[in-house]
């Protein structure tokens, strides 16, 4: 079949809209129509050329929702017309990995999907018979994708597809890092490293779970109102302080936070999110995804002192079970979502997403099919 695709050709380059050729799904796989897809910042992040996975040509966007329209043979979890959410984080709950009950990171088809294709070894896209890759096992930037069905989260169905998208990834990956990573507990000091679509979803959550002093830290001053209405209690831009950052925020949670998340992918930052950890027992969780080619640093005593540097996931969600309990909560009203979607552009109009992610004047733009 065909489908309309904002297609990556090259590092750099704006993406073009065209139709490409798209085969059908295989054994254990789905044909996905996508109804709305989210711009997070790695798809930036990728198409800027600074992933060392990044391939191209490829479809990115990886933050979607549509409608199961056909199925693979011997697929059982899902059938045509279900309402899903594209995994770019699989749960096959049969690996070593969803066995180990402790993590997410589900390994049944990681190699092949860091290699832009799908669990056989071959792509489904492609344009004047030249592969397209896949690219997170999603390529929601296509109006229809093949998903294997482990890499489909099953939601309600009267979840708005324009909404309940940024589920995909955004809302998942700040909820998640809080509840299941940090597992922040109530009373506790956070502080937010970067206020943008991810940022502020961890507020959001630290505010669910009754963390007391929220800290907002952005050089980006209109991101205080934004802050704000998502439980922040105190911003503070770094670049409008006397006093370094750490020490600012080392003063303003009486010794050091208990919580402190990166959001920025900046590795500057990620150092001054560890050492703004209280001495003995401070966590600090790494979000943020930094350019190829970057590393972390601290001096080690930072650790020995008993402050702790980890990493999330995708929020450390298991797709297939928790994405449609988030959904829930979205419906239920116990998560926002709707305000952090700025912007609703059409496919045509994908690259002024990326101009707006850019600027800072979006918090999340959807492309709605
Ligand atoms: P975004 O562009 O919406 O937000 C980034 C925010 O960081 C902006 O408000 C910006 O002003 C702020 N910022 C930049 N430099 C800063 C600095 N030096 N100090 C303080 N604030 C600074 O991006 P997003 O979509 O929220 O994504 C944030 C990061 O999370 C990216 O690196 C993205 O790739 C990563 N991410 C990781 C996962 C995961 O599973 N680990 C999932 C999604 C996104
Ligand atoms: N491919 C990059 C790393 C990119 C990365 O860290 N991706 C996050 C999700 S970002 C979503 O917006 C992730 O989940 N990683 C786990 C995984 O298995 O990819 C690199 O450095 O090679
Ligand atoms: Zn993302």
């Amino acid at each position: 079949m065909k489908t309309r695709a904002a297609v990556a050709f090259e590092a750099k380059k704006p993406l073009e809209i065209v139709e490409l050729d798209l085969e059908g799904p295989k054994a254990g796989e789905v044909l996905v129509e996508i109804m709305a897809t989210g711009i997070c910042h790695t798809d930036a992040y990728t198409l800027d050329g600074l992933d060392s996975e990044g391939l191209f040509p490829s479809v990115l966007g990886h933050e979607g929702a549509g409608i199961i329209r056909a199925v693979g043979p011997g697929v059982t979890s899902v059938k045509q017309d279900d309402h899903v959410i594209p995994l770019y984080t699989p749960e096959c709950r049969q690996c070593k990995s969803c066995l180990s009950g402790k993590t997410n990171l589900c390994t049944a088809i990681r190699a092949t999907q860091g290699k832009g294709l799908m669990p056989d070894g071959t792509s489904r896209f492609s344009y004047k018979g030249e592969t397209i890759y896949h690219y997170m096992g999603c390529s929601t930037f296509s109006n229809f994708t093949v998903l294997p069905e482990i890499a489909v989260a099953k939601i309600r169905e009267d979840a708005p597809f324009n909404t309940s998208c940024y589920i995909g990834c955004g809302v998942t990956t700040g909820v998640g890092a809080v509840t299941n990573t940090a597992k922040v507990t109530p009373g506790s000091n956070v502080v937010v490293f970067g206020l943008g679509g991810i940022g502020l979803n961890v507020l959001q959550a630290a505010r669910m779970v009754g963390a007391d002093k929220i800290i907002g830290v952005d050089i980006n001053d209109s991101k205080e109102d934004w802050g704000r209405k998502f439980g922040m209690t105190h911003f503070v831009n770094p670049t409008r302080i006397d006093d370094d950052i750490v020490s600012e925020l080392v003063k303003l949670t009486d010794g050091g936070a208990d919580y402190t998340f990166d959001c920025t992918g900046n590795t500057t930052v990620m150092r001054q999110a560890l050492e703004a950890c209280h001495r003995g027992w401070g966590v600090s969780t790494v979000i943020g995804v930094a350019e190829a080619g970057k590393e972390i640093s601290t001096r080690p005593f930072q650790l020995v002192t008993g402050r702790v540097w980890q990493g999330s996931a995708f929020g450390g969600a298991k797709g297939r079970t928790d994405v449609p309990k988030i959904v829930d909560w979205y419906m239920n009203g116990k998560i926002e979502i709707d305000s952090m979607i700025t912007h609703q552009l059409t496919l045509e109009e994908i690259n002024k997403g990326f101009d707006l992610m850019h600027a800072g004047e979006s918090i999340r733009s959807v492309v709605v099919y």
